[in-house]
């Protein structure tokens, strides 16, 4: 797929559900009692490989339009399911279903795709198997295929060594089954969705600080849900917004959850306009309506505990600093290199051979903006965040830019290039 650089984007859109949320209504609704009714869910294929693991596992899941209605098998009613559970590319899936799993009464095996088998589970399989949990890499390496034989449970405090929502959510969950109290301690506050909708579904739950603790109840029960869009998708067009000159774009309906709204922090330090409207909870989430136009930005620096709260959006952020004035600095991000692919690895690459100054560090990367950037061919090494901000870049780039494996967008914002299209022509 090919980009060129554009003169304006204006226009209104509103983007597809979260991500995070998605998984965790389907996860949530699957082991709840009574029916749970999901609207704005994310049609993305990892959140269709969570309908699919829990549909294998004998829950009733109708999936029609953006409009997901589950019945429920309750805590204890998920079957033995007859085939792999098969993950794809979802890291998200893949961790916090794990959690469920130790609990059940039934053994499986799960695998996904050449990337999953890649990312590391000892993350999940050490605390898991302090609290019990028979889970082992069924190769050895730490990473899937992993096989999980269900049995009791007993609760611990953890001490993640990572600021990891997949982790501490896995905890959470599989302490949801657990005897006595389970809680995790992250060394700074990840995303917090599974907190605050377990809550909801009735579960005994409770953070402080960054540290989040469950006690086992005997049910949950179905809810409404009603997605946010997701904001690690807004964050494209908040950024084609801010660089594409004489634009102007209102981004309606973003999750504006504070355990994810680090973009918007940085947009505002490095002097971009951009205006929340709009303010208003829905379902227990912060929700905004964005507006963004061109603008001048300086470099900053982006470390310590705003990191969990953009982790998703650092590579376009990455293409937003290449536009800045001055030396950004990104660090304490090592966890990029074990997301879809090394994003730290891919973005300095391709980013360098669209003529950009960056360079990678062992736990970020240094990027001196400024520098006009030029089209080239991009590998996105098949994952959806680096497909998508080098569209981005492509909007600014002299010439041709060209991306490598560009349907892998599907993973997370099938209509990405469809909304671009749109603002582009508007
Ligand atoms: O699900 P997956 O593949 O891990 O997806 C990513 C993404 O870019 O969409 C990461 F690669 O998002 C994660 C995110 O990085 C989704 C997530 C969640 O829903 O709990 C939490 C973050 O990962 P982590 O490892 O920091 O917990």
């Amino acid at each position: 797929m090919i980009f060129t650089k554009k003169s304006s984007m204006k226009g209104k859109i509103s983007i597809p559900g979260d991500k995070s949320i998605s998984h965790r209504a389907i996860m949530f609704g699957s082991i709840a009692e009574g029916t749970t009714e999901i609207t704005n869910f994310l049609q993305g294929a990892d959140c269709l490989s969570t309908i699919d693991c829990f549909s294998k596992m004998g829950v009733e899941i109708e999936n029609k339009a953006d409009k997901v209605t589950i019945k429920g098998n309750g805590l204890h009613g998920l079957k033995a399911p007859k085939e792999m559970l098969d993950v794809g590319n979802s890291g998200t899936t893949t961790r916090l279903i794990s959690g469920i799993l130790a609990a059940q009464s039934f053994s499986c095996t799960l695998n996904g795709d050449e990337s999953i088998q890649k990312r590391p589970m000892k993350r999940i399989i050490k605390p898991l198997s302090l609290m019990g949990a028979d889970i082992k890499s069924m190769r050895g390496n730490d990473c899937a295929p992993l096989e999980i034989h269900g049995t009791t449970l007993h609760g611990i405090h953890y001490d993640s060594p990572v600021a990891s929502a997949q982790v501490k959510s896995a905890i959470l969950l599989a302490g949801l089954y657990a005897k006595g109290e389970t809680s995790v301690t992250e060394p700074y506050l990840s995303r917090n969705h599974t907190e605050l909708m377990l809550k909801c579904f009735g579960a005994d739950i409770s953070s402080n600080d960054t540290t989040a603790t469950i006690k086992p109840v005997t049910r949950l029960t179905g809810q409404k849900v009603i997605v946010p869009g997701d904001i690690s998708s807004a964050a494209y067009f908040i950024v084609a917004g801010l660089v594409v000159p004489n634009s102007e774009i209102l981004i309606e309906n973003v999750g504006i959850n504070p355990t994810r709204d680090g973009i918007i922090r940085i947009v505002k330090q490095m002097g971009g306009n951009i205006e929340l409207l709009n303010e208003r909870t829905v379902a227990g989430e912060a929700v905004a309506d964005i507006f963004v136009k061109s603008s001048d930005l300086k470099a900053v620096t982006i470390s310590g505990n705003i990191i969990p709260t953009l982790i998703d959006e650092i590579p376009i952020i990455a293409i937003l600093a290449c536009m800045a004035e001055g030396e950004t600095v990104i660090k304490d991000a090592a966890e990029l290199k074990v997301k879809e692919s090394n994003r730290i690895d891919v973005m300095v690459n391709n980013l360098s051979k669209m003529g950009a100054d960056i360079r990678a560090t062992d736990d970020g990367m240094i990027i001196t903006g400024c520098k006009p950037l030029h089209g080239a061919t991009i590998n996105s090494n098949a994952d959806h965040r680096i497909a998508m901000s080098f569209a981005i870049a492509g909007l600014v780039a002299d010439g041709e830019t060209e991306i490598v494996d560009a349907d892998c967008v599907k993973i997370s914002y099938p209509d990405f290039y469809n909304d671009l299209e749109y603002l582009v022509g508007a």
